[in-house]
């Protein structure tokens, strides 16, 4: 090759490498014929960017012809907002990311499809988180972007005293008092939210549903906003009411953090010691913790073209795919929902490197969820999570904000409030 082109070819890849995603995902269906959207509640980082460039590799498979396009709306909640929205406006997307209990609500509506019907063969996906999107028998999501709770950790800090990671709820207590005392301030941060009660709750032996029943002031879910309570009482604990825990690295000695492991590019980037990654305390010594289960599936609504549908289903084969998730989990922390992804050979080798990586897939198989109710997301941010607020933040009292949640629920699912 003549020599003066290659610094132009390689300016010129420069160029193309630099061209944000989303512009080359806007040209993508600029000439398409066929364009199916795809409504999702990331707002940037890593899970932004790793989910467009996954849309952008499979719209070349398409020679122009047909393309995805993602379309941000804002949080999760946004997203579920926007699409009850659209419902009502009769204007829909094909797709979108949904937690369970959202399918449960747009089953209400009777607006989506059955996977199995788009001829998505499911096999080899993750049987918790596929068992956690049936409903009466019938696939209704293609699980994508889970995650699982897992323990981050100051590494620095731990070998400065002399200390081990904890295996036991005890002993993370334990340690997180030692930690406080010694450095001066709270160690162990947390959100006072529903994510990090479910982990506290779960493994205090706690369930949501009783005989069928939901349940939020059982005496596990007051032993656990108690627990909670008092570390931030006794010293131990610091509540973080503004910004992710990961924001909050930095504004004071820090220990230890139960939180999803989609957050792992964030802690990253944002922590200023050695970051470990560990599985989660337990009850006992014996197993470790359960971890919550978040993140979303992707869901398709109803009323597509066949064109679309197809798109659609080629779309939805491509991104559980071992390779497309083995990338994807790479790239953010996400746990990859296809068995296979495991046996992919570049992903086994970054798992042999990298133990966070690797500690997020074991805790992967120590998995709770959220109860999948029509009315759960309602529930778990503004009476629940208002209830641990009430409690951690204005110091009511654990059980009589659990049971005052405990009424607003059932008047909630009893139709007498909305
Ligand atoms: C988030 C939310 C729900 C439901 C749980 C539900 C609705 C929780 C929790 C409330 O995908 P995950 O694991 O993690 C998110 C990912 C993409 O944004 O990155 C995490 N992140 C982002 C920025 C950052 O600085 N740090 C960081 O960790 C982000 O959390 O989902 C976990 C957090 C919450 O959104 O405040 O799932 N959640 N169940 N949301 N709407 N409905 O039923």
């Amino acid at each position: 090759m003549n020599r003066a082109v290659i610094p132009l070819l390689a300016l010129a890849s420069l160029a193309l490498a630099q061209q944000k995603p989303e512009d080359v995902i806007k040209a993508q269906c600029e000439k398409a014929q066929v364009v199916a959207e795809l409504w999702h509640g990331f707002t940037g980082g890593a899970p932004k960017a790793a989910l467009e460039t996954l849309v952008l590799e499979f719209n070349k498979t398409q020679g122009g012809k047909a393309c995805v396009r993602p379309v941000p709306q804002g949080s999760y909640r946004d997203l579920s907002t926007k699409i009850k929205a659209a419902f009502a406006a009769g204007t829909p997307p094909a797709m979108a990311q949904a937690y369970e209990n959202n399918i449960a609500l747009y089953l209400q509506a009777q607006a989506l499809t059955p996977i199995q019907n788009l001829g998505v063969d499911l096999s080899g996906v993750n049987l918790a988180f596929l068992n956690a999107v049936r409903f009466g028998g019938l696939v209704y999501g293609v699980p994508f972007n889970k995650s699982i709770q897992v323990l981050y950790y100051n590494k620095d800090l731990l070998k400065k005293h002399g200390l081990k990671v904890p295996t036991t709820l005890d002993a993370l207590i334990a340690t997180a008092k030692k930690l406080s005392q010694a450095e001066g301030g709270p160690v162990y941060y947390f959100q006072p939210d529903a994510s990090t009660f479910a982990y506290w709750f779960f493994n205090l032996g706690g369930n949501y549903l009783k005989d069928g029943r939901l349940v939020l002031n059982s005496k596990e879910a007051v032993e656990a906003l108690s627990l909670l309570a008092s570390g931030v009482k006794e010293g131990w604990a610091k509540p973080i009411t503004s910004g992710y825990i990961n924001q909050n690295l930095g504004t004071g000695p820090y220990a230890f953090s139960v939180d999803t492991s989609a957050g792992y590019t964030y802690y990253l980037q944002a922590a200023k010691f050695d970051l470990g990654v560990a599985l989660l305390p337990g009850k006992t010594s014996r197993q470790p913790g359960y971890g919550l289960v978040q993140g979303t599936n992707l869901v398709v609504f109803r009323g597509l073209k066949k064109e679309q549908e197809r798109l659609v289903a080629q779309f939805l084969q491509y991104v559980i795919s071992p390779k497309a998730q083995a990338a994807f989990s790479r790239a953010t922390g996400y746990v990859p929902v296809h068995e296979k992804a495991l046996e992919d050979p570049g992903f086994k080798q970054y798992l042999a490197e990298n133990p966070d990586a690797a500690m997020i897939v074991k805790q992967a198989r120590y998995a709770k969820f959220e109860p999948a109710l029509a009315e759960w997301e309602q529930i778990r941010f503004d009476i629940l999570g208002q209830a641990i607020k009430e409690v951690i933040v204005n110091r009511a009292d654990p059980k009589a904000a659990l049971d005052k949640a405990q009424k607003q629920a059932e008047d909630l699912l009893a139709g007498r409030t909305r």
